[in-house]
């Protein structure tokens, strides 16, 4: 007996299955090249089907994931600009249900890469249900769209094999550049650490903070994983952190009440970009 309740002709009821493994539309090596600069407004047209915010949701199948990408931000705005000529198109042959938030650190205070991956895990959160967070560098794309910027049963290392490290890793425990953790994995290791003021360590204390917690790193091969990176000098207020050796020997000891259980900050704009949120924040000071 046919329903009298359901008047939805059948021909238009949502039928689409969820998304392949493995997506149909990937090329496979891209070609990488930081020479010639990008306009916002090429990009934007090159990508019609991105919605307010850099949002993106495959219209043909339900996507496996629901992705927040991360980004550290302050006064790079060419480097984003190519990252956003650059992989948009990659994330949307990738199947993702993904939005880019630019966590955008305010002022002139020394720079800190890990509070600023943890704001943008919590802001992200407030907007949408997402179970997966890649963390990535302004300045790293991919040079191949089957490194999936997605999550995996143990944490994803995604820059395996930068351009500036000779397509390889530098040390075996490397985990910095472009990273992925699920909403689980990220809550077991109580994020990142907020302590690292500076340039370099916290990405070694992210990696303590995974092999304590008895997980190991996922990786793509170094074929998949190519990645190149902009050049770029050192940048203010970005100098090597002198505690950060220190810092590092003592993971297991501070890693459980120095994360997202212990994080304060100021959202001070949020501004919704074609291409991007971008969440401007005071991270306070050393
Ligand atoms: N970042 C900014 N603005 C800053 C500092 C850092 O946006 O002022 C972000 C950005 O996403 C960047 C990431 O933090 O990709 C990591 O910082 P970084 O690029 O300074 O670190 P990296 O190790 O370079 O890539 C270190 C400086 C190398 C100088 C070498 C000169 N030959």
């Amino acid at each position: 007996v046919p329903s009298t309740t359901d008047v939805t002709p059948a021909h238009t009821k949502d039928i689409v299955g969820n998304c392949a493994e493995t997506s149909p539309l990937l090329v496979g090596p891209l070609r990488v090249e930081f020479n010639i600069p990008v306009e916002i407004n090429e990009i934007i047209k090159a990508n019609p089907s991105l919605m307010e915010g850099g949002r993106y949701k495959p219209s043909e199948c339900k996507a496996l994931q629901k992705v927040a990408i991360i980004i550290p931000f302050r006064k790079r705005e060419s480097h984003l600009n190519y990252w956003l000529y650059y992989m948009h198109p990659v994330l949307q042959r990738q199947q993702l249900d993904y939005g880019v938030y630019i966590i955008n650190q305010d002022g002139s205070n020394t720079f800190n890469r890990a509070k600023l991956l943890n704001i943008g895990y919590m802001e992200a959160l407030k907007d949408y249900d997402y179970d997966c967070f890649v963390f990535s560098d302004v300045d790293i794309v991919a040079m191949d769209d089957r490194n999936i910027y997605r999550c995996f049963s143990q944490p994803r290392h995604i820059s395996v094999a930068l351009d500036k490290f000779g397509f390889g890793l530098p040390y075996y425990q490397y985990f910095g550049g472009v990273s992925a953790l699920s909403k689980e994995q990220f809550t077991k290791i109580n994020g990142f650490p907020n302590t690292y003021w500076g340039w370099g360590g916290e990405d070694d204390d992210i990696y303590n903070r995974i092999a304590s917690k008895g997980m190991s790193i996922s990786r793509p091969d170094s074929v998949t994983g190519k990645c190149r990176m902009i050049h770029h000098n050192r940048d203010d207020k970005n100098d090597p952190n002198p505690k950060r050796f220190d810092l590092i020997a003592r993971t297991r000891q501070t890693m459980n009440t120095d994360g997202i259980n212990s994080l304060s900050y100021n959202v001070l704009r949020r501004e919704n970009f074609p291409l991007y949120v971008k969440i401007t924040v005071d991270v306070g000071n050393p």
